[in-house]
């Protein structure tokens, strides 16, 4: 059985590292990030700079990363350009800090979307790295409350539907101690830290001497399955195809449609 996050070390090697954190700081000086030092793709392209959205897919779309994606979701994958994020964690700004959920608070569950987690720095010690609940506990529980959320009628629920849990929460819930079950994987830059949208995650909360972090989040989906939510909406995406001779081909598309 895998479990996740998948880890893979040096996914991104230095060079194309190198080459995207240039990337990605051309968008902050254009100040799509508002202030913040953390935008999605879309925000790129809503500020007229689709050609930053257009590198950072181009520069990473070739790399090791393709043949997981294609083996994965068994062919052609999507790159969700909405959900493709970069971002800067400074440190004890816990506006950026984001608690324990699922992604599937975004793509919700009817088509799998696995979020290719990737930082700048080394992370897990002393800058924040993401945070997650073992793999052999069973969080059937939260997955539960997050769904029953969804269901009941707004009115009644009061506080509309879930999205993060409390620490103290997801410890009644799964009944266990958290300490015992919370993990934080210690990634390189370049190594990437892999999931789907109901692996539950969140920043990691370091108390003394918290260093900047930056990481960029990639999300791709089989190019036939792309949830509703997503299409609904009306984002775009990057197709990645792979042509009879082998070669990778990516084509923008304005807003995704049922058949990528
Ligand atoms: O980078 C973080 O701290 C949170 C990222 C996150 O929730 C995600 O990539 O889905
Ligand atoms: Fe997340």
């Amino acid at each position: 059985m895998s479990t996740w996050p998948l880890i893979a070390k040096n996914l991104v090697d230095q060079p194309t590292l190198d080459r995207l954190a240039a990337i990605f700081e051309e968008g902050i000086e254009a100040g799509v990030d508002g202030g913040r030092k953390t935008y999605h793709f879309k925000q790129l392209i809503a500020a007229g700079r689709k050609d930053i959205a257009d590198r950072a897919v181009s520069a990473f779309a070739p790399g090791p990363a393709d043949g997981m994606a294609r083996q994965i979701f068994g062919g052609d994958y999507v790159f969700l350009l909405a959900a493709c994020v970069y971002r800067c964690h400074e440190p004890y700004r816990r506006d950026t800090h984001l608690g324990l959920h699922f992604d599937a608070n975004v793509f919700g569950q009817d088509a799998l979307v696995v979020n290719f987690w990737i930082p700048f720095d080394t992370v897990g010690e002393r800058a924040p790295g993401l945070t997650y609940i073992r793999s052999d506990i069973d969080v059937a529980p939260l997955v539960e409350q997050w769904r029953r959320s969804r269901l009941e009628p707004q009115a009644e629920n009061g506080s509309g539907p879930k999205i993060r849990f409390s620490p103290d929460e997801v410890a009644a819930t799964l009944g266990v101690p958290l300490d015992d079950v919370l993990f934080t994987p210690k990634l390189g830059p370049g190594d990437a830290s892999i999931f789907h949208q109901f692996v539950i995650h969140g920043t990691q909360l370091i108390e003394v001497d918290e260093q900047p972090r930056r990481s960029f989040e990639m999300r791709v989906c089989a190019a036939n399955k792309i949830p509703h939510a997503y299409i609904e909406r009306g984002d775009p995406i990057v197709i990645a195809r792979r042509t009879a001779s082998g070669t990778q081909e990516l084509e923008f598309r304005e807003r995704a449609t049922a058949d990528g």
